[in-house]
């Protein structure tokens, strides 16, 4: 059925190329398993950047230009910037990780995934890979905290927005970092609880928008392309986000500056994701866990096939999505009567 419906039209394009986009994270997530557990970082990240590639160039309809890929700054594996895959008619904007959390990934551990944010052309920031200081909570602390406040005014001020007496219920989610410390200890002071996660801090910075996951807050300084990807996916669940680039050297700060990135503007979701229509896919590869919940499994692999699981959020979709993928239709017809769905 065709319409001649503008927003209509938008509507369907874009449904479409959620589950298109979908593809893309649990191709690279379904590859990256596969490398997984290998001690091998640079082996899972470049699976995943393979898988991801061949998917962008084989979608129908959509051109591809990657606005932002995480791998310049430790020379991994990476999509670059400005490349341009498919030969659809509509030029997409895409912001990506092909695997955040490589570490996990090379030794099995929780907290890795697949994860791309996509718009309308000119709809997410161009900013090279570099750091970028963060601040993020949901929805109730949105108007309410100011990352150019003190930690601890704004730890207090969290705790009232959600309504608590002192701010020892809520956790706070930081990347453990050297750059990270005065605040960790400025955090410890006000009571408030420190997650301290080694690396990954991309699905926190989203979980700050759920409620009941124990992530009331992301704070500080952690990678920029990441920044991008999870201001789309805050922007589209209602959170509040604020950052600041953090150039990692003089060279650094010179390209930022080209690039056209005012280093001294706190940038929120809605700068870091002007776009109208947004899309955000995360496939996780191994378990993406909260302090009190696994939010998203991670690649199982059975005879013939894998299943995975993602968050999907759009204007027009918000879903936890659990595929079966039959990858050997031979040996998965043959052992149907095996499979289990759990
Ligand atoms: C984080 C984290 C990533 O890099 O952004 C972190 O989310 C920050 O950079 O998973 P450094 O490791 O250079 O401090 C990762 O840990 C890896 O890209």
């Amino acid at each position: 059925m065709t319409t001649n419906d503008p927003e209509e039209r938008l509507h369907k394009l874009f449904n479409r190329l959620t589950w298109q986009l979908l593809e893309v994270t649990e191709n690279a997530a379904i590859a990256a398993a596969r490398a997984a557990g290998q001690g091998d970082k640079e082996l899972a990240d470049q699976a995943a950047v393979d898988a991801m590639r061949t998917t962008l160039n084989n979608i129908e309809g959509f051109s591809t230009n990657i606005k932002i890929g995480e791998g310049e700054r430790d020379d991994a594996p990476m999509l670059f910037i400005g490349e341009k895959l498919g030969s659809g008619e509509m030029l997409i904007d895409i912001a990506v990780d092909p695997l955040e959390n490589t570490n996990a990934t090379a030794n099995l551990n929780s907290g890795a995934v697949c994860v791309l944010a996509a718009s309308t052309s000119g709809g997410l920031v161009e900013g090279s890979d570099t750091y970028m200081d963060k601040l993020c909570v949901g929805k109730e602390a949105a108007g309410v905290v100011d990352i150019r406040k003190t930690p601890e005014e704004n730890i207090h001020k969290l705790a009232k927005a959600l309504h608590r007496d002192d701010p020892t219920e809520l956790t706070i989610t930081i990347l453990d970092r050297p750059r990270n410390e005065e605040l960790i200890r400025r955090v410890h002071s006000t009571g408030a609880r420190v997650r301290l996660i080694t690396d990954g801090d991309l699905m926190p910075c989203i979980f700050t928008c759920f409620k009941g996951v124990g992530v009331h807050a992301v704070m500080g300084i952690g990678a920029a392309p990441e920044g991008v990807i999870s201001a789309a996916a805050i922007k589209l669940l209602g959170g509040g986000m604020q950052a600041i680039f953090k150039p990692k050297n003089d060279a650094d700060r010179d390209r930022l500056i080209k690039m056209g990135i005012n280093l001294d503007k706190v940038y929120t979701q809605n700068d870091l994701a002007p776009g109208e229509n947004l899309i955000f896919c995360a496939t996780a590869v191994t378990p993406i866990t909260t302090t009190t919940k696994a939010v998203l499994e991670g690649v199982s692999f059975f005879a013939g096939g894998a299943k995975t699981n993602s968050l999907v959020v759009s204007n027009y979709f918000m879903n936890f999505v659990p595929t079966t993928h039959v990858l050997d239709k031979k040996i998965f017809t043959e052992r149907k009567s095996e499979f289990r769905l759990w």
